[in-house]
């Protein structure tokens, strides 16, 4: 298995679902007193340390290297429990080398005792060069061990090599949950209109549409469609189910007849949006309003009451429709949110 085969196969297991991750261990190298144990194993005198060239975090990393020979290196962590409960082990590091050399490296694992070099699994090796590098590999197989982790320098182009930030990671699968779900809806409609309706939603296996007042075209889909022929105000329901159970939720559109807007905008001159341009608050003068809601560019309600003024505080400056319903029609006016207005 070559380095992105390693790294895509870990990342495809976070992605199953969701995962709580605990550092069950670390080391940044920047205690007076390490832990770690060296073995020179080539015997030449020279070995890893602990250095303040180049951590990748902090003031020390891992240091080895500037040598005349071939390096056989180890630096052998303290030795560390691992639970046993079914969930992944990583572990994560980072490496450095120098844009002009390669080094060479490979991390070991032993259940028995550090000094006997032999008893050490080869988990992972590789050669690099050009920067800090973050690297992640399960461990999973250890699961339940005392284990020590090896770091192995062999050197290649007797340049230097840094590592830092040593962890082992526990990745707990979290109990599935039943869905957590949403409608995406506008808030009102002319009567007559088709009306998109979408369950916004991630772990849902099922969707069911009930819906007052009208006939959903998809009542099983994630998206479905809606039509209203008399006016009123219309509860829509959306229930999404997994197999740890069901969750619904409503909302309510407000159904007016399309006539009586025409009407409405043909005697009001233009209905007054106040202030222009709006900070905090915008509101109109028409009255009464049964509801009065904000449309941002992309077409997606963001604010919205059940009176005549709305907060914006909350969002970003940008042009925004107000669509405001009354009992005689929906009237929609466009008006400019800027954070220095008032
Ligand atoms: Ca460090
Ligand atoms: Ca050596």
């Amino acid at each position: 298995m070559n380095l992105k085969t390693i790294i895509a196969f870990v990342f495809s297991l976070f992605s199953l679902s969701a995962i709580a991750q605990e550092i069950i261990w670390s080391d940044g190298f920047e205690s007076d007193e390490t832990e770690w144990l060296f073995y020179d194993n080539d015997g030449d005198g020279r070995n890893w340390i602990i250095s303040d060239i180049n951590p990748s975090n902090g003031l020390h990393c891992l240091f080895g290297g500037y040598s005349p020979t071939a390096e056989d290196n180890w630096a052998v962590s303290p030795a560390i429990a691992l639970p046993n409960d079914g969930n992944m082990i990583t572990v994560e590091w980072q490496v450095f080398a120098h844009t002009n050399y390669v080094e060479s490296y490979e991390l070991r694992v032993t259940c028995g005792d550090a000094e006997d070099l032999e008893g050490y699994d080869s988990i992972f090796s590789e050669s690099v060069t050009g920067g800090y590098f973050a690297r992640e590999v399960d461990i999973t197989a250890y699961a339940g061990r005392t284990i020590r982790i090896a770091i192995r320098h062999l050197s290649h182009n007797q340049n230097f090599i840094c590592i830092d930030e040593v962890g082992i990671k526990h990745h707990e699968q979290l109990p599935p949950q039943p869905p957590i779900v949403d409608i995406v809806a506008p808030t009102s409609a002319f009567a007559g209109e088709e009306v998109t309706l979408t369950a916004q939603c991630e772990n849902a296996e099922r969707f069911h549409w009930d819906i007052e007042g009208a006939t959903p075209s998809n009542p099983e889909g994630r998206t479905t469609k809606a039509r209203w022929v008399n006016e009123g105000r219309y509860r829509i329901s959306l229930t999404a189910t997994n197999a740890e159970g069901g969750t619904t939720v409503d909302r309510i559109i407000s159904i007016v007849s399309k006539n009586e807007a025409r009407e409405v905008a043909a005697v009001t001159e233009s209905p007054l949006i106040y202030p222009c341009p709006a900070k905090d608050l915008v509101a109109t003068d028409l009255s009464p309003v049964i509801e009065m809601s904000i449309v941002d560019a992309s077409g997606r309600t963001v604010a919205g009451s059940g009176c005549n003024k709305v907060d914006i505080s909350g969002l970003p400056d940008g042009i925004y429709t107000a669509k405001i319903v009354t009992s005689d029609g929906i009237i929609t006016k466009r008006f400019v949110k800027t954070a220095g207005s008032r």
